[in-house]
């Protein structure tokens, strides 16, 4: 049985438990005051109109045990999954691995690298560490979508324009039926997220296809 969820260009055709919950990045290094984010001068209360559709989302994938994966933008601790394209790009006010508020930035096991409280993960779900934009470079993601049967990805998270958007391109490219939710996802510059839509959507769907979490909550059926 398929879900047929409004959107655009086409109808989405979701497929049941083999259709993945995606949440990119919600950690507090993009999140909250201090973090990441906040270190290349971006505006982090930008993103927090995400924070409540992903919870519903959630909610939802959790009532019907569908699965549910987190990912984390993060490096290890001696920073050797950090290329210096990424570390020394731009002029920061604190670079990845830089001690700040939250501990050091996007290093795995800080404060700031956690998921925010009301998005935490529950034991089932998986939790990707990424040291990349996209969810699928170095981290064997693939094989593990594959070997669960996961052939859908319902996209949510931060930023639409950064590691949503690369990850739902490298999605695209390995086979998977992606939709992103346009309300559950969110940029530092508004102007980009729609466009970012825009792009994804385009040309009959180049990537895949965009709903709001009201369209796709409804269009799901009864619990249990
Ligand atoms: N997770 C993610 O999008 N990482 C970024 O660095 N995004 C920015 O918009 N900077």
């Amino acid at each position: 049985m398929m879900i047929s969820v409004p959107a655009k260009p086409f109808d989405y055709r979701l497929a049941p438990a083999r259709t993945a919950l995606v949440v990119i990045d919600m950690q507090r290094d993009f999140v909250e005051p201090g973090g990441f984010g906040a270190s290349l001068g971006n505006d982090v209360s930008r993103l927090h109109g995400a924070i409540a559709p992903i919870a519903a989302l959630l909610a939802a994938w959790r009532a019907r045990g569908w699965p549910v994966l987190h990912t984390r933008e993060c490096h290890r601790s001696d920073l050797s999954d950090c290329p210096p394209s990424k570390r020394e790009r731009g002029e920061p006010s604190l670079r990845i691995g830089d001690p700040g508020p939250m501990g050091r930035l996007l290093v795995a096991g800080e404060a700031g690298a956690d998921i925010i409280p009301a998005l935490a993960p529950s034991m089932s779900e998986w939790v990707i560490d990424k040291p990349g934009k996209g969810m699928f470079w170095a981290t064997g993601l693939h094989e593990r979508l594959l070997g669960a049967g996961i052939s859908h990805l319902v996209f949510t998270g931060v930023t639409t324009e950064v590691c949503v958007q690369t990850s739902m391109r490298e999605a695209n490219d390995r086979g998977y039926e992606c939709l992103i939710i346009e309300d559950a996802t969110a940029s530092y510059f508004p102007e980009f997220k729609r466009v970012a839509l825009a792009m994804l959507t385009a040309q009959g769907g180049i990537v895949g296809c965009s709903a709001t979490s009201d369209a796709l909550l409804a269009a799901l059926p009864a619990k249990g």
